[in-house]
This record gives structure tokens, sequence and C-alpha cells, in this order.
């Protein structure tokens, strides 16, 4: 990869007042729709220099990236960096109308990509509509330079990035959906690095293949950008050791199968200790609401030497589709490195409390509307009861620029109305939520508790909780409704994950904790893309603090105009 590299005291000659720590590399992203090919039928994709994936961006821990994001495409676009905090810099965070308006078709924005703590696998991503489809990437951030991995040093690094695929234009797939406010089509293939694997029809040429060494190991940094669905992934007679998630170490455990949401990264060391010769890696959805592909991506893993391969290598055997218990074990498995060299802070006491009931929702039909959804209606979601509606200027400039009527402050920090969140039969008065743009504002500095409620509006479902400008600590989850009255006696404390990305179980909460000392406009919403676009979503304000390291920088002079 092609880059410039530019060290601090330059840095300073061309942006005065930013501190900046580590090094700066520049480089471009180029949006531009490519013709490609998949299964047997062509479509024009969007992509970033022409490729698909994304280019894989690296850094080391406290760099600053800068993304010169050049759109040459015909459509809007932005790019999110997802789980870089980018400490008081909400500015070129990326998700449209919270922090800016759209770079549209022959411009460019400028992203300074602010590193801090993070270590170990991110990505990028676009975030608009549902376009981050096929416009997606690796962000490695490795350690500082002379600092070593807490786990022996990999042979090799292999990104392994789970996708997915329609043949349709997946711009038709979203409009369709909220025009006749049904589920979204269904699609057609899962993806491993870009390739669906030879379990398709008309597929075989368009597999990735990887190749080991007997006795040696190997980094597979795990990043899930598919749409709609937490995945499963296993490799065929090897095990795998869980060594971090979401840019932070995680404490070492083994395991035959990984469950994976998207927005989450999963570092996982491999050991080449089997037999040479090929076996297939294998992921497919893990499901339990809508419609989904019940198709299965895979990769081949070839060992080098002397040996025949077999014409069909083992495949493993994953998890059941609705295997919920598999999936929710895998992400109670995580814990924090939480050694000398990788503290933990873990906020032990909360000042600020709240709770946040994720829904399933629908609309009454209209006159004149198509309604497709479960029992004619039309599909939305919420959070607390509001669906949120996008303002048409971005969040972040209107709370900057003091513009009333952009949104409201009074989001609630608790469900307007309590009720058995999870039981069986929720009364259709429940079914309906409220439209509203509200963000909460929470004070500067604050320790804040959120604790993220399942309802079985509808069924229910689980839901990949995905939170902008922090990472949070995994305190406690538990099935049906949290009681705030015993439920925090079992909170871990000691050692719980770190992550940016949650699944919240079906039916079940999830409690994270933060400390709120990033200012800004951060969103918080579900990651898988359906529910987004049902309004599943909201942002904080975090407020300034009274120093002067503890207010926003001031906004990039190229920011995106609506
Ligand atoms: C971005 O657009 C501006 C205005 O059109 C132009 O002056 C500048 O050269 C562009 N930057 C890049 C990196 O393309
Ligand atoms: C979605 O699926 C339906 C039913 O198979 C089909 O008629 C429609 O064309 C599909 N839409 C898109 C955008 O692929
Ligand atoms: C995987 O781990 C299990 C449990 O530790 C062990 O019994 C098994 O032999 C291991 N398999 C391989 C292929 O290493
Ligand atoms: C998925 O497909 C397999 C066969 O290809 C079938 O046995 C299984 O029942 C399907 N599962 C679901 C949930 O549709
Ligand atoms: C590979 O193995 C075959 C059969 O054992 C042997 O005939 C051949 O010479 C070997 N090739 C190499 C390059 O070692
Ligand atoms: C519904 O459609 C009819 C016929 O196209 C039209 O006359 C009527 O104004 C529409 N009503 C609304 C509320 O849009
Ligand atoms: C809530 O509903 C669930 C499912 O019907 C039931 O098991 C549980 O006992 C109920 N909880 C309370 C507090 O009523
Ligand atoms: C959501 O708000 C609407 C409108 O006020 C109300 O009818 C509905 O009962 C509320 N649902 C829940 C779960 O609070
Ligand atoms: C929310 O807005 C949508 C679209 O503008 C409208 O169809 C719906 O009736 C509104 N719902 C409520 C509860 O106000
Ligand atoms: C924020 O909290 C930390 C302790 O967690 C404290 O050391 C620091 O002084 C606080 N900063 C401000 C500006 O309140
Ligand atoms: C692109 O973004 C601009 C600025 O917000 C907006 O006015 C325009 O409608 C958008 N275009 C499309 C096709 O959504
Ligand atoms: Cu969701």
């Amino acid at each position: 990869m092609k880059f410039l590299t530019l060290y601090f005291s330059l840095l300073l000659l061309l942006c005065g007042f930013v501190a900046v720590h580590g090094k700066i590399q520049r480089q471009k992203f180029v949006l531009q729709d490519v013709p490609y090919t998949r299964l047997c039928s062509s479509k024009s994709i969007l992509t970033v220099n022409g490729k698909f994936p994304g280019p894989t961006l690296y850094g080391r821990v406290g760099d600053t990236l800068i993304v010169d994001v050049i759109n040459r495409a015909s459509e809007n676009v932005t790019i999110h960096w997802h789980g870089v905090k980018q400490p008081r810099n909400p500015w070129t965070d990326g998700p449209v109308y919270i922090t800016q308006c759209p770079i549209r078709p022959g411009t460019n924005f400028s992203q300074r990509i602010i590193l801090s703590d993070e270590i170990g696998t991110l990505w990028w991503h676009a975030h608009i509509e549902w376009s981050r489809a096929t416009v997606y990437g690796a962000l490695i951030v490795l350690p500082k330079e002379g600092d070593a991995y807490p786990f022996p040093k990999p042979s090799a690094e292999i990104p392994i990035i789970l996708g997915e695929w329609w043949k349709s234009d997946i711009r038709q797939v979203l409009s369709e959906a909220l025009q006749t406010g049904s589920d979204p089509n269904a699609s057609d293939a899962f993806l491993i690095n870009g390739q669906p694997g030879d379990q398709y029809p008309c597929s075989t040429s368009d597999t990735f293949k990887v190749t080991v060494e007997y006795g040696k190991t190997y980094l597979l940094r795990m990043i899930n950008d598919v749409m709609n669905n937490i995945m499963f992934f296993k490799i065929a007679n090897h095990n795998l050791t869980v060594v971090g998630s979401d840019a932070a170490y995680t404490k070492p455990f083994t395991t035959d199968y990984v469950a994976i949401s998207p927005g989450q990264t999963i570092d996982i060391l491999l050991e080449a200790n089997q037999q040479p010769s090929h076996y297939y890696m294998a992921s497919r959805p893990h499901n339990i609401a809508g419609n989904f592909a019940n198709t299965t991506t895979t990769a081949i893993l070839a060992y080098t030497g002397n040996y025949t391969a077999p014409s069909s290598p083992p495949l493993p055997t994953l998890p059941n589709i609705d295997d919920a218990v598999s999936a929710n074990t895998f992400t109670a498995s995580l814990r924090s490195l939480a050694t000398t060299d990788h503290p933990i802070d873990v906020p032990q006491k909360a000042d600020t409390e709240l709770l946040f009931t994720l829904s399933v929702n629908i609309f009454e039909c209209g006159l004149n509307e198509s309604c497709n959804g479960a029992l004619q209606g039309r599909f939305r979601a919420s959070i607390n009861n509001i669906t949120f509606v996008q303002p048409k200027i971005d969040i972040l400039e209107a709370y900057y620029k003091r513009v009333t009527g952009v949104y409201e402050e009074d989001f609630p920090g608790n469900p307007p109305f309590q009720f058995n969140y999870t039981m069986e039969f929720v009364p259709r008065l429940l079914w309906v939520p409220q439209n509203g743009t509200r963000v909460r504002v929470v004070e500067y500095n604050s320790s804040v508790e959120l604790v993220f409620q399942g309802t079985n509006i509808l069924g229910g479902t689980y839901h990949p909780m995905h939170l902008h400008g922090y990472s949070f600590y995994v305190v406690g989850r538990g099935n049906g409704n949290f009681d705030r009255a015993r439920d925090p006696s079992g909170y871990n404390l000691v050692d719980p994950p770190l992550q940016n990305t949650i699944a919240i179980p079906r039916n079940g909460w999830t409690a994270i904790r933060f400390k709120a000392n990033n200012p800004g406009v951060w969103l918080l919403h579900c990651h898988l893309d359906r529910h987004v676009s049902w309004g599943m979503e909201m942002a904080f304000i975090v407020k300034e603090g009274t120093s002067q390291d503890a207010k926003m920088l001031p906004p990039p002079a190229d920011m995106p105009k609506c």
C-alpha cells in the first residue's frame, strides 16, 4: 500500500492546533462505481479505489490517519471509522445527518482518524443507507513500535472479513423494503473476503484461499460486515484461541466456533497443527427472526507441502441457525485481559443510570400505503419507544451552531411505560412507537451505566448495539426483565470485556458502563441494517468539560454542506 508518512513536526506546520503524539499517515479513498460479477450476475457496485473489499488501513497505537475521501461515484457517501474513539473529534466520525452531511458526488472530505488507546482489529465502512454492503475494509491498529503482543508472535496476520451479497442493486433492496413496509429481501450469498466460496451456484472459482505452514501460528483478524445477522464461523478440525475483540485484548480462550455480531471484530490465534491438507473454513448466519439467506460461505485453509489435495475437504459442522445458546455462550465468554500491562478502568459506580428498551414495531397502515410488514403494518423499530427520524442537517452542526428545530434534547432515560418487556404476548396497544429526533444529553465526565433491554414486541430478536465515540465495558447480562434491585450485584467489575458493539440477547438485557469523557455528538444504534433503517438509533450529546482539553476540536474547513 502506498501512503505518505509525515512526522509530528510537519503535522504542526500543516494543522497547527492539533496535539498529536504518534505518526501521521495520509492516503486517498476514491469512491467509484465499478462493474462487478458474482454468482454469474453483473451489476455496478460502489467501491473505494475500485477494490472490493476496500483497502486495509494500518496504524499504530496513538497514530493519526488522514484519509482524503474523494467522491467520484454517482451517489452521496459518508465513511465511518468503526471503533475509533476520535477523542474530541466527532467531526469526521461519519454517520450521515448525525455528525456530517453527505459527501456529494464530485466533492471530497479529508477525514482525520485519531487513534488513541485502541489496539487490534477495527474497520471502516460507509455510513449512509445500505452502502456499507460494498464499502468496507479493515483498519488494523498495531502495538507501538517495540511493543509486543501479549501472546506469541504469529507467523502472519490474515484478515477474515465476513460480508453479504445481493445480486440486485442494494439501493433497490432498501428502497423497495421501505416503500412496501416489508422486511428487506434476503441476500443471495455470504462472503469471506469478498468471495462466496464454492457452495453456491456459479462460484467455484470465487473462493478465498489462505496458505499455512504446518507448525506455525496465525492471527486471524475477523470482522463482521454482514448487514443483518450474527454469524457463526468455524474451521474444520481446528481449534481457535480468541485473544482480542473490538481492538482490546481479551483473556485467551479456546473454542471450536466463533459467533460474531455485525460491527464486532474478533482476533483469533490459529495453530496449523493438523495433517497437511485442505480444510474448509465456513460461516453461516445465526437467525431467529425475519428474512434471511439460509446459505453457507466457505474458504479454503491450505497447508503447504507435498500432498494430494482432497477433492472434497472436510467441512466444519456449524451451530444450528437458531442456536441462540451457542451465540450467547460465545459472547459471554469474552473477558478483558486485565493485566498490569493492559489494565482496565471500569467505573466502579455509575452516577448516570439509563435503561433503553429495544423493540421492533409496526406503524399502522396509512391511506394508500403499501403495507407488507407484520400484521398488515409497516415495520419500524425503536429505542425507548422512539423511532428515530433523520434530520435534514446533521445534529453536530446544529448543536455547535445552536441551530434550533433540528432535534429535541428530551430523549427519555427510562422507558416511557414500564411493563413486563419480555412477556409472551405484548398487547397491541404497545406496538406503535412515537416518531422523534431526540438526543440524550450527558454531563462531561459522568460515569454512565446503560442497560439495554430487549422487548418481545412482535416476538423479539437479538440486537448488536454499537456506540460511536466510546468503547464500553460489558458488566452484566441476563434473561427477562432487568431488575435494578437484584441484577447489579452479579456484575463483573473485575475483567468485563471492552467492546464497541455488543449483541443483546433476545428477550434479555445487557448492562454497559463508560466514562463520558469524549465530548461531542455520538450515535448509538443497532448494527442490523434493517433495524437502523426502521429507526433503531438515537444520539448522545456529551457536554464539554471546563478545561481546554475537555472541549471539542474546531470543525474542519471542508465539512460537507447539506
Ligand atoms: C478536494 O476538492 C477541492 C475543491 O474542489 C479541491 O481543491 C481539492 O484539490 C480536492 N482534494 C483532493 C484531495 O482531491
Ligand atoms: C425482492 O424479492 C421479490 C420476490 O422474490 C422480487 O419480486 C423483487 O424483485 C426483489 N427485489 C429486489 C430489489 O431484488
Ligand atoms: C480442541 O480443544 C479440545 C478441548 O481443549 C481438545 O479436546 C481437542 O483435542 C482440540 N482439538 C484440536 C484439533 O486441537
Ligand atoms: C436451511 O437449509 C437446510 C438445507 O439446505 C435445511 O435442512 C434447513 O432446514 C434450513 N433451515 C432453515 C432454518 O430454513
Ligand atoms: C511428492 O511426493 C511424491 C509421492 O510421495 C513423490 O513422488 C514426489 O517426488 C514428491 N515431490 C516432491 C517435490 O517432494
Ligand atoms: C389515495 O389515492 C387516491 C387514488 O389514487 C387519491 O385520490 C387520494 O387522494 C389518495 N389519498 C391520499 C391520502 O393520499
Ligand atoms: C414476564 O413474562 C415472562 C414470559 O411470559 C414470564 O416468564 C415472567 O414471569 C414475567 N415476569 C413478571 C415479573 O411477571
Ligand atoms: C409508544 O408510544 C405510543 C404513542 O404514545 C403509545 O401508543 C404506545 O403504547 C407506546 N408503546 C410503548 C411500548 O411504550
Ligand atoms: C411517524 O411518521 C410517519 C412518516 O412520516 C407517519 O407515517 C406516521 O404516522 C408517524 N407516526 C406517528 C405515531 O406519529
Ligand atoms: C474526570 O474524572 C476523573 C476521574 O475519573 C478525574 O481524575 C478528572 O479530574 C475528571 N475531570 C474533570 C474535568 O472533571
Ligand atoms: C445528497 O445529500 C444532499 C445533502 O444533504 C441532499 O440534499 C440530497 O437530497 C442527497 N441526495 C440523495 C440522492 O439522497
Ligand atoms: Cu436490532
